[in-house]
């Protein structure tokens, strides 16, 4: 029988006989006591494993005197038995918490060398950031919030009181065909323009009035540069003394602001059944054209008076302008619905 070789050995395996009856117990504690020894020097899964097998395995003394337990007599068998069930569940104790052990070992090792830096920023993390359109809206705000104008918000579905009748325009109107303006009702339909939100703050409150609208608005419409949804942004000023001049100088400022550049700016006489007089805004663009940009005039009296307030008072200017226009303009982008397929090749470049 071989007991197993202990390097720098103090306490080799007690060398026992190997007949059963040969044995008495304290030679088996001796025994068990030993191999507990070498059990927990067993550093290694492999070394623990040769010695469960040369301690527990069909080769081993223990399972040699436990097959001669069949040749003894009834009471040396209790007797026996007893002592080799404690010898062989004292080994088993010490194989499965020297095995624990060596798991736990290895699982701290490994979770060493392992160990993560979760203060590291994620590699190949990519940072979102906001639509061209919103960014495009916010620098347009930036300009007015700093010269003092508020930002205000109105529903999106409107009556046909506020979005054409309030601001002048008649019934036989072209803007009001079924065509242009998707309707829900005789009444209601989807805002074509922020105006009504400016009808709606001029109603509840009173001048002076510094406001800037912008938001999503409608029209049944759908080519390069039309998009069935859009945004606007309008402006609007009501004080005792506004005029056309100071309506000027606030859009050339803001399309310079906006551009970042000095800009040549015309003011072209057109109409608006809202304003009166009435103007379309063009730059002068660097091939020599002249690139209209936005609308503007004089808040017509009777738009005024429709809100309570006393025309013969106050005057009032205000202007519109289609945000993704200008998101084209800045961006250099010659199709508008590119910014509403969100195709991440495409947004992915305003970052
Ligand atoms: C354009 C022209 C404009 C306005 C919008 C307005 C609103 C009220 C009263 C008077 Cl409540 N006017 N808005 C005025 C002039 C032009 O927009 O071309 N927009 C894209």
């Amino acid at each position: 029988m071989t007991t197993p070789a202990a390097t720098n050995d103090s306490s080799a395996l007690p060398t026992l006989p190997t007949e059963l009856i040969e044995l008495n117990e304290a030679q088996l504690n001796e025994f068990a006591s030993a191999a507990e020894t070498f059990i927990t020097r067993a550093t290694e899964g492999r070394a623990l494993q040769e010695l469960r097998v040369q301690l527990t395995g069909k080769k081993s003394l223990l399972t040699s005197w436990s097959k001669q337990m069949g040749k003894l007599d009834s009471n040396d068998k209790k007797t026996y038995g007893g002592w080799l069930h404690q010898v062989r569940s004292r080994i088993q104790e010490a194989l499965t918490s020297q095995q624990q052990q060596l798991e736990v070992a290895a699982l701290n090792a490994k979770l060493e060398t392992e160990r993560i830096d979760i203060s590291l920023p994620a590699r190949g993390g990519q940072k979102g950031h906001l639509h061209p359109v919103t960014m495009i809206t916010q620098r347009m705000q930036q300009f007015f919030v700093q010269a003092g104008f508020n930002v205000a918000t109105g529903p999106e579905v409107e009556s046909d009181y506020y979005n054409f009748e309030a601001l002048n325009i008649p019934s036989h109107h072209p803007a009001r065909a079924m065509h242009d303006t998707f309707y829900f009702d005789a009444h209601y339909l989807l805002r074509t323009h922020t105006s009504p939100v400016q009808i709606r703050t001029m109603e509840k409150s009173a001048p002076p009035i510094r406001i800037i609208c912008p938001g999503r608005v409608y029209r049944n419409d759908s080519d390069q540069t039309h998009s069935p949804m859009f945004h606007q942004l309008e402006g609007l000023m009501v004080t005792e003394s506004s005029t056309f001049a100071d309506l000027k100088g606030l859009i050339s400022e803001f399309l310079q602001a906006f551009f970042g550049k000095e800009l040549t700016v015309r003011f072209r006489p057109s109409f608006f059944p809202f304003t009166e007089p009435s103007a379309e805004v063009d730059i002068l663009a660097d091939n020599g054209k002249w690139l209209e940009v936005m609308g503007c005039g004089m808040v017509h009296p009777q738009v005024l008076t429709n809100c309570g307030i006393d025309a013969d008072k106050y005057t009032g200017f205000a202007f519109g302008m289609g945000i993704e226009r200008f998101a084209m303009l800045y961006y250099g982008i010659d199709d508008l619905r590119l910014f509403f397929q969100n195709d991440i090749r495409f947004l992915k470049q305003f970052g």
